[in-house]
């Protein structure tokens, strides 16, 4: 019997997650955030698809392919956040719930973290929780 599957997204230089600005990201992995979030969607009964690109048209195209399967959708776009109506117009087209997440406090940074082209399409929206907010999101979307 197959498991629904819960899809986490990252956008552009998440991959270096880890090596540099500790201060603000932390010291843990995207590697260890996957782990986090894998064993959390597991106990909970889900799949985990998780995924990063630093290319907006194949974050774009995942978007597309997961639209209708997808439990739930959690993404941190990182920069293409503040930057992106394309990335927001995609998830207009998700059946299921999508739940924004930056582990950093964007509000308490630059003016330019502010604004997010994605909230208002997001049925929830995590900050500054760290790496815990992927998890949170998680139980958000498997209660
Ligand atoms: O706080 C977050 O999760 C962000 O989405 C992270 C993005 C940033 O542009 C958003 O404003 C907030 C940046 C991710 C880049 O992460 C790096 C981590 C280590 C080294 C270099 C970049």
């Amino acid at each position: 019997m197959s498991r629904p599957t819960v899809v986490v997204l990252n956008g552009p230089n998440l991959n270096l997650l880890g090596e540099r600005e500790p201060q603000i990201y932390g010291r843990e992995t995207l590697a260890d955030v996957e782990a986090l979030v894998r064993a959390r969607a597991d106990e909970r009964g889900h799949d985990l698809d998780f995924r990063q690109t630093n290319h907006e048209g194949v974050l774009i195209d995942a978007i597309h392919e997961v639209r209708t399967s997808a439990a739930g959708l959690v993404i941190n776009a990182g920069g293409w956040t503040h930057t992106s109506v394309a990335i927001r117009d995609a998830l207009t087209a998700v059946a299921g719930p999508v739940i924004e997440v930056h582990i950093s406090d964007v509000h308490a940074r630059e003016e330019f973290r502010h604004h997010s082209y994605i909230s208002d399409v997001a049925q929830q929206v995590i900050v500054g929780r760290g790496i815990t907010g992927y998890v949170d999101a998680i139980d958000a979307i498997c209660p």
